[in-house]
């Protein structure tokens, strides 16, 4: 069972810098007032979670947070999929690597990439599991030998109204559906990320840790359900999610799961971290939507990282053809 721990309401302040890590659920009405109070003060502009990124030169001499395994130096770069184009500049790798949501590590953004130095994404294995005819437990490098890799410009949205633009390489989730040969009775998928607390200090701090993520059977079979590898050409930096993660581009960043242990095929929906954390804030459809304003704040636009230029948000995160289907 996950361990859960809710946050005492007087650690709600220290909360504030970063929208995803208000814990609505776990606080009384009393404090939820308090709350509200601070986040108006906030908005007058006084505090901000975030430094400025270093530049290129300097990200360049940090530790690079990726290695190349054996299997790695075979596979990367992995050939364009010409399908997936871009319709605006893709967000730099520098500026990609150093705003991270990993709440494992830390709750603000701008530090993930200096904390994950004692995390170690090798070996590493994927356990499957549940309602399949194939349970197996993959090694991540089996996956890389024998999954049908290829590199996919997508657009990621977190649901903070921030945006980027990246090359991700990786294969698509179906295939691996596939071979496990789902049961007839599966109709979602629970993924799973790691859980050490020894090495992921915010793992000590409350949550429902491991963090979980759900979809649905058929969406984890359209096209561009994609599990991640690597970002850039190379194997994915831990604060991308090192060694797998799912990339889910029409639906909020908080979907595409990092660093994923397990995949439990399930009859019934389970819950999530952040639905269990803020019911009232996540749901666990989660699709980009510039008509359903978060209740903090609107959805409307979009920054892209980097260069904070905005762009109206689109439906399904402009991915309707693909996935418009899906939600009737
Ligand atoms: N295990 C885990 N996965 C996670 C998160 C997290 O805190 N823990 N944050 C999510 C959120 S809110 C976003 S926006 C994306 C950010 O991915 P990036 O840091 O690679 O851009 O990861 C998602 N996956
Ligand atoms: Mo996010």
């Amino acid at each position: 069972m996950p361990h859960i721990i809710l946050p005492p309401s007087w650690r709600i302040f220290d909360r504030l810098a970063t929208p995803e890590s208000v814990y609505l659920q776990a606080v009384s009405r009393r404090s939820y007032l308090k709350l509200l109070g601070a986040v108006a003060l906030l908005s007058t502009g006084g505090v901000s979670g975030c430094s400025m990124p270093v530049s290129e030169e300097e990200f360049s001499k940090s530790p690079k947070n990726f290695e190349f395994s054996d299997v790695d130096r075979q596979v990367y770069p992995s050939s364009p999929n010409p399908e997936f184009q871009l319709d605006r500049a893709m967000t730099e790798e520098h500026i990609a690597a150093q705003y991270n949501n990993f709440y494992e590590f830390s709750e603000a953004k701008d530090d993930i990439w200096k904390r994950v130095g004692g995390f170690k994404p090798r070996p590493w294995t994927v356990k499957i599991k549940g309602l399949v005819k194939n349970p197996q437990v993959i090694d991540v490098d089996d996956l890389l030998k024998t999954m049908p890799l290829e590199e996919r410009l997508y657009r990621h949205r977190c649901v903070e109204a921030w945006a980027m633009a990246v090359p991700w390489t990786g294969f698509p989730l179906k295939v691996l559906v596939k071979k496990v040969e789902p049961l007839s009775t599966a109709r979602y998928l629970r993924f799973t990320s790691f859980h050490t607390p020894n090495i992921a200090m915010g793992q000590r701090g409350y949550g429902p840790w491991p963090y979980t993520e759900s979809l649905t059977l058929a969406e984890a079979m359209n096209d561009l359900a994609l599990l991640a590898t690597g970002i850039y050409g190379h194997p994915l930096p831990k604060q991308h999610g090192a060694p797998i993660r799912l990339v889910m581009p029409w639906k909020y960043g908080f979907k595409s799961i990092k660093s994923i242990v397990s995949i439990e095929f399930l009859a019934e929906e389970p819950a999530t971290f952040w639905n269990t954390m803020a019911p009232s804030e996540y749901d666990q459809v989660a699709n980009v939507n510039p008509g359903i304003p978060h209740p903090r704040w609107s959805q409307a636009t979009e920054r892209m990282l980097g260069t904070d230029q905005r762009f109206p948000t689109q439906l399904f995160n402009g991915y309707t053809s693909w996935v418009g289907g899906l939600y009737g």
